[in-house]
């Protein structure tokens, strides 16, 4: 599927209840089949009347945003940065596995610098959670592999020349609302469940693909 202009719904890459029983066939179907597809639908109507903004990749979009002109500048940030952030997380997601944690380069640098998984799973959860609003935490790294945890409101992406995302915790209510009601906290604890580390793994490794 090539990332630019129409863009396309990505499809889910399981089913709707791969993810159960911590988020739900119904959250999923909603947040994937209507919110992504909205999100894809905007950023694509932002960019119609934009020829020369139509071969550029979404990332190129993203991390050039303050470059563009000033009338998409909005959409593409919070249409553009939907689609990325939300391909991103539904990627990053696989069936619960208990004991779910990373392996190789990445384990040894989240160990180097947090401590120990769980230093770095409380760091990641209490950012996720401490959110005001919607929003999302996020794991990133930096081209040198250095590791860092950060939030951002709406659907604003931490992507940048400099900076990689490599997981967004998605919390927006629309996320977990059906099933957790206002329990946020639970959600994210139990989307450690989910992490894709083999996933994470490859575009950590892969790093230099994005910064090239
Ligand atoms: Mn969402």
């Amino acid at each position: 599927m090539e990332n630019k202009y129409p863009f396309e719904l990505m499809p889910l890459p399981y089913e709707y209840e791969a993810l159960e029983p911590y988020i739900d066939a119904e959250t999923l179907h909603y947040h994937h089949d209507k919110h992504l597809k909205t999100y894809v639908d905007n950023l694509n109507n932002a960019l119609k009347d934009y020829p020369e903004l139509q071969n550029a990749s979404l990332t190129t979009l993203l991390v050039n945003i303050e470059e563009l002109p000033p009338a998409v500048q909005n959409a593409v940030r919070n249409n553009g940065g939907g689609v990325f952030n939300h391909n991103l997380y539904f990627s990053a997601m696989r069936s619960p596995r208990e004991d779910n944690k990373p392996t190789g380069t990445l384990a040894e640098r989240i160990n180097k610098q947090f401590g120990s998984f769980e230093g770095f799973k409380n760091e990641l959860a209490a950012k996720s959670i401490g959110q005001f609003g919607s929003g999302y935490g996020w794991l990133v790294t930096d081209k040198d592999g250095n590791l860092d945890i950060v939030s951002s409101p709406n659907q604003n992406t931490p992507i940048g020349m400099y900076v990689m995302p490599l997981v967004p915790i998605d919390v927006w209510e629309h996320a977990y609302y059906l099933k957790y009601k206002n329990l946020r906290k639970d959600y994210v604890e139990n989307w450690f469940k989910l992490a894709n580390w083999d996933y994470i793994e490859e575009l950590y490794k892969n790093r230099e693909n994005f910064f090239k």
